[in-house]
Order: structure tokens, then C-alpha cells, then sequence
């Protein structure tokens, strides 16, 4: 684990240095599309994406960014998706939650809570029936749980054995509706996956070395043709829904629970356990930051004829 450990600690401080810059400069109103920052939840997605292979798919959803910077995406596309210019990865079309990239095999986020999950599902079998191995990965809130189509979903993929490896991103809200007023106490998702025959377990999601072990598992398990695995990790988003601000005065969620989850910040837990000079660390990946920044403000905005684009770029 220590030749990883450093791997997983740089990578979500690289997440949380792009999101930090996404969120100073918003204001600016360069980025004409919401953005909803994974601050907080870095370690899920880091954790899930190095032990992943790059064959393996990804499906999103409208909290993208860490997902598919964490499955090795290109920086200066998607700050340029984000900017709405056409050396973005959709050609600047889609915006920071449409994030498709092939060359990534990230088959795609979509804002339409629920959505992409039975499109990653549908991956999956595609994947089985073409004799593969490759496991799908699809990232979905728990309140995407709470969506009809997860239940089919989880169905589908039990019956057929589908490679799939279902992440839920358990951070207590729904916008700003906590866990409580949207379902039962009894509600146990964990138990839900099982009760379709589906391998499920939870884990400590600000935890980047437990998510990692409990993810590499579940990918033998499921390359060995057993069927699909459903993880819950428990998190906590540190700004608002939607956008770069933080929101622990509005009221729907407690100062005392914030500041609890604050302490418990992902990337702080795992500085402890890697050795190294962070000084340099930070300022080799703000170096690159910037560039990125720079290479999406001077790239030009999409023309109307689309065709011309997908060849140019
Ligand atoms: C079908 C549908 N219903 C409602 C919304 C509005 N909406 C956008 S994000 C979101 C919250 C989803 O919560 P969760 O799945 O837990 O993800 P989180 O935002 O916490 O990461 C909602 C309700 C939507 N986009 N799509
Ligand atoms: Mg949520």
C-alpha cells in the first residue's frame, strides 16, 4: 500500500487544487454552466478510479469532476467543457455535467438524477455479451437511489450477472433534503443490493485506502464473472449543491455537523500516512493548474456548424 499511498494523496489534492481554483473563479463568470464540486468526497473517487483499469468504463453524473479526472482525464478538456469552448472534451457543448471522453472510456455524466445508471448497466451487458472483462463503474448519489430506475437497474444487472460495479456516494443530502425527510431510517440501500442477490458492503468514504482495498476486492470478484458488487461510501460535501460558495448558514444542515466532517477531510487524513514534500507537491500541480486555465480562457468557443468542429479538434 505505501507505493500507492502517495499515488491517492497526490491525486485528490490535484481533484481538490482544480476544484478550489473552479470555485475562485466562478465569479469571474467565464464558466457559464453550475458546477457542483465533489470537494470533501475526493477520496471515493480516487479510490475507486486507481484501482481501476483503463479499460474499464465510467459512468457519471452531474458531480463529474473527480470522477473523471480520477479515471486520468485531460485537465485542459474538461476546464475548456467547463468553459464552453470547443477544445473541450464535447467540444464545449455539454458543460461541466455532460462529461464524455472515450479516450478515457468515460461513456458519459448526465444531470438527470437516476439516469446513467441503467446507461451503465446497458455497458455492462454489452461488455458481457462481447465475452469481456472489463468492469463498468458507475457513480450514483444516495438520492439516486431513491429513483425507480435504480431498482430495475440493480434487477437487470443481478439477472444477467453483469460486470458492474456500483459506487453510491452516500453525503446525507439531496440538494437540501438531508436522509431523513426522504427515507426511512429502515431504508438500509446496502440491504436493498442484497436483497437482489447483489454483493454489497459499506465502507468509510473519507477514507482513501479503504475505498481502494474494498474497490480492487470487488473488481476480482467481478472479473471472475461473479456478477455485480454495490458499495456505499459514507461522505460529505463541503460547499453548496450547486456552485462555489460554502452554505452552513442557510440552516439546512447543522455548523456543529460541517465542522465534524471538515476534521475528518479526506485528503488530511491521508497526509498523515505519506511522507513527503508537500510545499513542492502543491506548487508543481498549481503550476499546472494555471496552464490549464490559461489553455481554456484562450481557446475559442464553438462554431455553429458542428461537423467542421469534430474534425478540427
Ligand atoms: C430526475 C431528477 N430529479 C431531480 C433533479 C434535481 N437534482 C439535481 S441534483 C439532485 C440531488 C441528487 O442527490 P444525490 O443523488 O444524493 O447526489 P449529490 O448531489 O448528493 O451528489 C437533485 C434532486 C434532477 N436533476 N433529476
Ligand atoms: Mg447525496
Amino acid at each position: 500500500m505505501i507505493a500507492i499511498s502517495l499515488d491517492l494523496y497526490r491525486e485528490m489534492l490535484r481533484i481538490r487544487l482544480i476544484e478550489e481554483a473552479i470555485a475562485n473563479r466562478y465569479h469571474e463568470q467565464k464558466m457559464r454552466c453550475p458546477v457542483h464540486l465533489s470537494i470533501g468526497q475526493e477520496a471515493v473517487a480516487v479510490g475507486v478510479c486507481k484501482a481501476a483499469l483503463h479499460s474499464d468504463y465510467l459512468i457519471s453524473n452531474h458531480r463529474a469532476h473527480a470522477h473523471y479526472l480520477a479515471k486520468g482525464g485531460n485537465l485542459k478538456r474538461m476546464l475548456a467543457e467547463i468553459y464552453g469552448k470547443r477544445t473541450g472534451c464535447c467540444l464545449g457543448r455539454g458543460g461541466s455535467m455532460h462529461l464524455v471522453d472515450l479516450s478515457v472510456n468515460m461513456y458519459g455524466s448526465t444531470p438527470i438524477v437516476g439516469g446513467s445508471i441503467p446507461v451503465g448497466v446497458g455497458i455492462a451487458f454489452h461488455t458481457l455479451l462481447s465475452n469481456k472483462t472489463d468492469v463498468t463503474i458507475i457513480f450514483l448519489g444516495e438520492g439516486a437511489t431513491e429513483e425507480g430506475v435504480f431498482a430495475e437497474s440493480l434487477n437487470f444487472a443481478a439477472l444477467k450477472k453483469l460486470p458492474v460495479l456500483f459506487v453510491c456516494e452516500n453525503n446525507l443530502y439531496s440538494v437540501y433534503s438531508p436522509l431523513s425527510v426522504r427515507q426511512s431510517p429502515q431504508r438500509d440501500r446496502v440491504a436493498l443490493a442484497r436483497a437482489h442477490g447483489i454483493l454489497a458492503k459499506t465502507g468509510y468514504g473519507n477514507d482513501v485506502e479503504e475505498v481502494y482495498t474494498l474497490v480492487q476486492e470487488a473488481f476480482t470478484f467481478i472479473r471472475a464473472g461473479n456478477g455485480p458488487v454495490f458499495l456505499e461510501f459514507d461522505t460529505y460535501r463541503h460547499r453548496e449543491h450547486c456552485g462555489p460558495n460554502f452554505d452552513n448558514t442557510l440552516g439546512y444542515r447543522s455548523e456543529e455537523e460541517f465542522v465534524f466532517w471538515e476534521k475528518q477531510c479526506p485528503i488530511q487524513l491521508q497526509q498523515k500516512r505519506v511522507q513527503t514534500d508537500i510545499k513542492k507537491m502543491q506548487e508543481d500541480l498549481t503550476q499546472e493548474i494555471e496552464e490549464a486555465f490559461a489553455f481554456a480562457e484562450m481557446s475559442p468557443y464553438p462554431s455553429f456548424n458542428a461537423d467542421e468542429e469534430s474534425a478540427d479538434v
